[in-house]
């Protein structure tokens, strides 16, 4: 039955839309970071909703797995297929329409392989907003930033993509299409059912469209870099961050020195704001008008000074300036990959546990791997950290070696202190067996029941997640 299931999508679907060519298919069968290849019984491509319930069905008939694809930009694995050469790769590239904006109701509407930045410059087109905000927002998609639940360096002031979708149109295992494209801000009808399939990794569904929410445009941004001495500094600055800046705080990001050092050394163009190094850095940004903007900021930099929380401060006093010091926290990813093999860990705690987390953990990373480098960085407005780990100097197989040890490390640290190993990414295939192990017994069960209910062949995104 696998065998012809190719033939029987392009006989559906039509020629185009369906690659065989290991060639062809090579950009869809390895993820971002490189560390996860496989192989696919094809990519198909639909073009329409009815398109990808026809190919899902098929898929099912032939009891074949079927693994969704956007930008492709996942950290943990879960958009790629395995190795075993049986799934088929569902890619949404195609459906990229911004089908409405509507200005009354604040909404807009929008196929799921539309690229997020799209999105953002349509809701900018319509003199709105689109806040959700991520590096890889370039590439993207609307459908992998709702299978991901994304979160961006401003979920502090707007919440992660779960708070700003308020309807979803999903193709189900079976090829039948959930309809919950509605722009309702109010339905207790039950369970809330698109928040099922928000997060879910495309192990539940297809998303196919959404309705997602608009907000009032903040055309001017006051960004500020500063230096700071400690982790501790960087949580007591929030509530002054936040006083002052009234509703306007959009983000508090932190980056340790040697994610600023992998910047500098791998990014070309991008250069130190201060003349002197610091341990810890801080990119802090209100958004508004430009009647409030500035002048909070002003008086946020003055009050952290005073109190002794900042060493120095750099304030962008032009778009230019602001780019730069965003490449600063932006650049890292990219820097930290060119720069070797990285253990990644998005992970999450009480703001006020993350201190002692980066203290005590550190020491004894090092202890299992001396000339370890740590890579700190991430939205601690939100307590959310990369604990990103770099190979010692030239020593890439040493952190291959020990990356289980250290993962472990960090996990049992993140766990003991009522934190998350997962903030943001996802858990795919890099913390499946993870998730399992740290998640109670009680949510394993309840999340297996859902997946079982939704999903009984295990046609979705097979052996990711759970
Ligand atoms: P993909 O990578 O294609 O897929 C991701 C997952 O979603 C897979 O499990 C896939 O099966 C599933 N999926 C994709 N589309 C659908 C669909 N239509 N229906 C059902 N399932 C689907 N993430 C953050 O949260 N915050 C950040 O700040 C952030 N910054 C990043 C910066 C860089 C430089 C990079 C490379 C990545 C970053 N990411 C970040 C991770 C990534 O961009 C997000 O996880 C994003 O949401 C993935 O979107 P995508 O379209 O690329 O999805
Ligand atoms: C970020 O905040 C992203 O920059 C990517 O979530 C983090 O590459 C990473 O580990
Ligand atoms: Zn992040």
């Amino acid at each position: 039955m696998t065998g012809d299931l190719a033939s029987r999508l392009r006989a559906a679907l039509g020629e185009s839309a369906v690659l065989t060519d290991p060639a062809d298919m090579a950009a869809y069968v390895t993820d971002w970071t490189g560390s996860f290849t496989g192989t696919a019984l094809a990519v198909v491509r639909p073009a329409s909703t009815s398109e990808v319930a026809t190919a899902v069905r098929l898929c099912a008939e032939a009891g074949v797995g079927v693994v969704p694809q956007g930008g492709n930009t996942g950290l943990v694995g879960g958009g790629v297929p395995d190795s075993g050469g049986d799934q088929v790769v569902l890619s949404l590239g195609r459906m990229r329409r911004v089908r409405e904006v509507d200005p009354v109701a604040d909404t807009l509407v929008v196929e799921a392989g539309a690229v997020l930045a799209t999105v953002q410059e349509a809701a900018v087109a319509a003199g709105r907003l689109f806040p959700l905000s991520l590096g890889s927002e370039g590439s993207c998609t609307i459908g992998g930033t709702i299978a991901t639940n994304a979160g961006g360096t401003a979920v502090l002031r707007y919440g992660m993509m779960r708070e700003l979708v308020l309807g979803l149109e999903v193709v189900l295992p079976d090829g039948r299409v959930w309809d919950g494209l509605r722009p309702l801000r109010k339905d207790n009808t039950g369970y809330d059912l698109k928040q099922l399939f928000i997060g879910s990794e495309g192990t539940l569904g297809v998303v196919t469209a959404a309705v997602l929410r608009l907000l009032p445009a903040t055309p001017r941004r006051a960004t500020a870099f500063v230096a700071l001495d400690s982790v501790e500094a960087a949580t007591a600055l929030l509530p002054l961050l936040r006083s002052h800046g009234g509703g306007l705080l959009t983000t508090w990001e932190l980056l340790g020195r040697q994610a600023v050092d992998l910047v500098l050394a791998h990014l070309p163009g991008v250069r130190d704001p201060f003349a002197e190094r610091h341990e810890w850095y801080g990119l802090v940004e209100l958004a508004g008008t430009p009647a409030d903007v500035d002048e909070r900021l002003e008086s946020a930099l003055e009050a952290a000074a005073e109190a002794g929380l900042i060493a120095d401060a750099v304030v962008a006093g032009s778009p230019a300036q602001r780019e730069s010091l965003w490449a600063l926290r932006e650049g890292v990813s990219e820097a930290q990959k060119s720069e070797g093999a990285t253990l990644k860990h998005d992970v999450t705690l009480p703001i006020t546990a993350l201190p002692r987390f980066v203290a005590e953990t550190g020491p004894r990373l090092l202890e299992t791997l001396p000339g370890l480098r740590l890579v700190t960085y991430g939205h601690i407005g939100d307590g959310n950290l990369h604990y990103n780990l770099s190979a010692p100097v030239g020593d890439d197989a040493a952190l291959r070696r020990e990356g289980p040890a250290l993962t472990r490390i960090v996990y049992d640290a993140v766990t003991a202190l009522g934190g998350s190993i997962s903030a943001e990414h996802g858990i795919g295939v890099l913390k499946r067996d993870a998730a399992a192990a740290y998640k109670t017994g009680v949510e394993v069960d309840l999340m297996r029941a859902v997946k079982q209910a939704i999903d009984p062949d295990g046609v979705m995104n097979p052996r990711k997640v759970l």
